[in-house]
């Protein structure tokens, strides 16, 4: 028998199995990262409006072997040997989705939101179509037409926005405007959905306009899918032709992105993801995505939408009792969008994010409708409450977060002020602890 070779001296043979350990040996630099990661996020207030922390079982299935595995194609039908095990993740994966939104077909290989809707484009249009979406600076996302994305160089966006903020409706989406502009342009696709919108988006209205203009209708879901999931907002699947959506949003699973749709789309998009846009699938990631709809169709993910929402309602009132404005004045789903300029007309976006960043509150600057300062800039924050209710937040703590958001901004200039807040927002971490060792997962408090 021949001596075994190791060609790799990271290999299990040479320094164990258990892979966080084999990391730790054999890559000290980049383990020493993903612990500062960890730290990182246990000891500031994630208020990223599109992030979460996954349970640890969606870690896990996003950290296997399943990472090894080359699998074009779909189930039953792969370019490459070895696919039994990965067409049953796969399987069930479509299968839990489907079945947690009642759609007929289900893709779940686009890598992220963004490849999800530029192939649902390439499935249904061809270049130079005209598409109707939300503009950017009004809530929009890149994918619906930004110029400087491919999507805005492919096809001929026409963008409707919000009602005005002194209109009797008062920064919701203009319904009148979007009828009005499908009858005159006729588009083949009409887009819902947002990245910085705080409302409900009834699906039915884009529904009756795209019916009356001979339109298809997509429904981006990406912020919304974990309240949907939860009943919490209207389902738009079986509404809407496709539904795109990302997975690691309010759904709290692992970074990528998947697409419902009809049974009559289901061919046209299987083939614009792959092979249209996409190569092999990233089945480790599509396992965590399975995970992740198990988890949304278990009854505290009801319980955990309806605390988001309670969440950030708690968070508007107590930033506006300080002075900021809210766009649309409140919010009914998990965001926020914050008018910095009545609180202080010299305070950017950019720079309230830096101090609160400084201080531990982590969130992104965003332009608010209409907003002058430029996307770079910008006169607005976006603020996000999924994270911290999976840590367990309600809201009374997300009342402490407030006021320490309005502390840090008013006292920006006060070094010893900003220590301060710095080390209320470690101690309030310390009690909502989204990775505690020996915590009973998954399902956190909910
Ligand atoms: N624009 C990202 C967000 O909502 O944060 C999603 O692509």
């Amino acid at each position: 028998m021949s001596e075994t070779v190791i060609f790799n001296e990271n290999s299990s043979s040479a320094i164990g199995t258990e892979p966080w350990n084999a990391l730790k040996k054999s890559d000290p630099e980049i383990a020493q990262f993903l612990i500062d990661e960890l730290t990182r996020q246990r000891t500031s207030v994630q208020l990223i409006a599109s992030e979460n922390f996954t349970s640890p079982s969606v870690l896990a299935a996003s950290a296997s072997v399943l990472t090894n595995k080359y699998s074009e194609g779909y189930p039953g039908k792969r370019y490459y040997g070895g696919n039994q095990v990965v067409d049953e993740v796969e399987d069930l994966a479509r299968n839990r989705v489907t079945k947690l939104f009642g759609a007929d077909h289900a893709n779940v290989q686009p890598h992220s939101g963004a490849s999800a809707n530029v192939a649902v484009y390439q499935a249904l249009l061809q270049p130079g179509d005209t598409i109707m979406a939300m503009r950017l600076d009004q809530g929009g996302h890149l994918t619906h037409g930004s110029p400087a994305s491919i999507t805005g160089k492919t096809y001929r966006f026409i963008s409707y926005g919000v009602t005005p903020e002194d209109s009797d409706k008062g920064e919701r989406i203009d319904l009148d405007l979007l009828r009005d502009l499908a009858i005159r342009e006729k588009p083949a696709l009409i887009v819902a959905g947002t990245t910085a919108y705080s409302r409900v988006i009834d699906p039915i209205p884009f529904r009756e306009i795209a019916d009356e203009v001979g339109a298809l209708f997509m429904f981006d879901a990406a912020h919304p899918m974990g309240l949907i999931a939860g009943g919490n907002h209207p389902n738009p699947v079986g509404v809407a032709d496709i539904v795109t959506f990302t997975t690691h949003k309010t759904l709290r699973g692992p970074r990528g992105g998947a697409i419902l749709c009809k049974s009559e789309f289901a061919k046209a998009i299987d083939s614009a993801v792959f092979p249209g846009l996409q190569g092999g699938p990233l089945e480790h990631v599509i396992a965590a995505k399975a995970v992740a709809f198990g988890e949304a169709g278990e009854d505290y993910f009801k319980s955990y939408g309806v605390q988001i929402i309670k969440n950030a309602m708690a968070l508007a009132k107590g930033l506006e009792s300080q002075g900021f404005r809210i766009v649309s004045g409140g919010t009914e789903n998990h965001q926020v969008l914050v008018d910095l300029r009545p609180f202080d007309k010299e305070l950017t976006g950019k720079e309230a994010q830096e101090v609160l960043d400084q201080v531990g509150l982590t969130c992104n600057r965003n332009q608010i409708p209409d907003d002058p300062r430029s996307p770079f800039v910008t006169s607005g924050l976006r603020l996000g409450t999924s994270a911290e209710t999976t840590a367990g937040m309600s809201e009374t703590e997300i009342g402490t977060v407030a006021e320490l958001i309005g502390k840090a901004l008013k006292n920006r200039a006060d070094g010893s002020v900003l220590n301060e807040v710095r080390a209320s927002v470690k101690e309030l971490c310390s009690d909502f602890d989204p990775y505690p060792p020996g915590a009973p997962w998954p399902g956190y408090g909910f």
